[in-house]
């Protein structure tokens, strides 16, 4: 029974609509993902009505013997499965989480390095627009033009040349395996704090197909949405000398009361990533993302550094002149959701953008495999020879449903 559709029809309708889109078209947004019913079962749970500032054992609030056993559960899994040494599960999101670590090494003014956004970065490694560029004084680096990767020779001189007191490694759209030692080497040549944001990549960092940050870096933050496929927020791990110093920027430095029911969530999401078969999982995820980058190269597209080792690839249409919003709004019509994005060195603006962002996490929970990729591939590039033509983004809208429809998703949550 859904006490919502009684009480609040509009709302009800509105979630219905979303469990039909998510079930019906092709999620391809790679920083999005499907929990488990375990996961939403604990999101929607009555720990929302919890206060508990403070952490397990020491809190501001009576009543939290509960929500005590969820953040400490989180918190030991968090450990288990990433080997670090201490961890905080209370930040709100990702942004939260870079914040916290900012907050507690840095002084406005401080000098940082950071991917570029439009090389890959995120807005919170200090674009001006972001709190991270108005409080530090941040310079970015870049990909190279011609290989489209880290040119980490560069980036260890530029760190000589800056003396930041932090280098932020980590990204929201770059293909490739970070090298986290060359990140080290850059830190130590003039005593830097390394903070790795592995918001993106933590489901491959958990289980060892992307290499692991946490021996090499101060802070590690990451969301707990994407790869890792637990609800949405997100998380720090750092080694136990900054606990202490971590904990009072996350509450009362920034935040005040855990989102317990979250928190509650993200153990259940990070018990799943314990399983072996959330490493299978990850394989899965990454098969597929190399397979689709395959795919769409062998049909002439630019994939930006020629292919991915990660969950994600980016799509370049700077040679053809395309943007990537058009492409992005006749991709929805078709079913297909992604998002536009800026390739490194685009001529378009951030709203425009002359590339698309393409990711295999959703797909790959929903079980879609390698001759799936080769379908997906295939539809992709008839609607985008097809561009103006919205009929046949009818036509593959259809073939999408069908496709979907073998892959069944919240089958229960349908019928509520
Ligand atoms: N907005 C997220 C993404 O799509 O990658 C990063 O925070």
């Amino acid at each position: 029974m859904s006490y919502l559709k009684q009480v609040d029809p509009e709302i009800y309708n509105a979630i219905m609509g979303e469990v039909n889109r998510e079930s019906d078209k092709l999620e391809l947004i790679a920083s999005e993902n499907f929990v488990s019913e375990a996961v939403l079962e604990a999101a929607g749970g009555v720990m929302t009505n919890k206060y508990a500032e403070g952490y397990p054992g020491k809190r501001y609030y009576g009543g939290c013997e509960f929500v005590d056993k969820a953040e400490n559960l989180a918190r030991e899994r968090a450990k288990q499965l990433f080997g670090c040494e201490h961890v905080n599960v209370q930040p709100h999101s990702g942004s939260q989480a870079n914040m916290a670590v900012y907050f507690t090494v840095l002084n406005p003014g401080d000098k940082v390095m950071g991917l570029d956004l439009s090389h890959g970065g995120h807005l919170t490694h200090g674009h001006p627009i972001n709190f991270s560029g108005k409080l530090y004084q941040f310079h970015s680096y870049q990909v190279e033009k011609d290989t489209e990767v880290i040119n980490y020779d560069k980036l260890i001189s530029q760190a000589r040349e800056i003396q930041p007191k932090l280098i932020v490694a980590g990204a929201s759209a770059y293909p490739r395996f970070l090298d986290f030692k060359k990140f080290r080497e850059a830190c130590d040549t003039c005593g830097a704090y390394l903070m790795v944001d592995i918001a993106h990549i933590a489901g491959l960092v958990a289980t060892g197909l992307h290499p692991s940050p946490i021996p090499y870096a101060d802070f590690v933050t990451t969301t707990t949405h994407k790869t890792l496929r637990g609800p949405r927020g997100g998380m720090v791990m750092c080694k136990e000398k900054y606990a202490a110093d971590l904990d009072r920027t996350v509450m009362p430095g920034i935040q005040g009361g855990p989102l317990m029911h979250i928190i509650a969530a993200k153990a259940v999401a990070l018990k799943e990533a314990l399983l072996p078969e959330f490493k299978e999982y990850q394989k899965r995820i990454v098969a597929n993302a190399a397979a689709l980058a395959n795919e769409l190269k062998s049909k002439g597209y630019h994939i930006v550094s020629g292919g991915t080792d990660t969950h994600l690839m980016l799509v370049s249409f700077v040679e053809s002149g395309l943007t990537g919003k058009k492409v992005e709004k006749a991709l929805d019509v078709a079913g297909i959701t992604v998002n536009k994005n800026t390739v490194p060195f685009d001529p378009q603006k951030p709203f425009v953008t002359s590339g698309i962002r393409i990711g295999t996490p959703a797909i790959t929970t929903r079980g879609m495999g390698v001759p799936e990729m080769k379908t997906i591939a295939d539809l992709i590039d008839r609607v985008i020879k097809n561009l103006d033509d919205e009929g046949v983004h009818i036509e593959v809208a259809n073939e999408v449903k069908t496709l979907c429809g073998r892959f069944p998703l919240y089958g229960e949550r349908k019928a509520m």
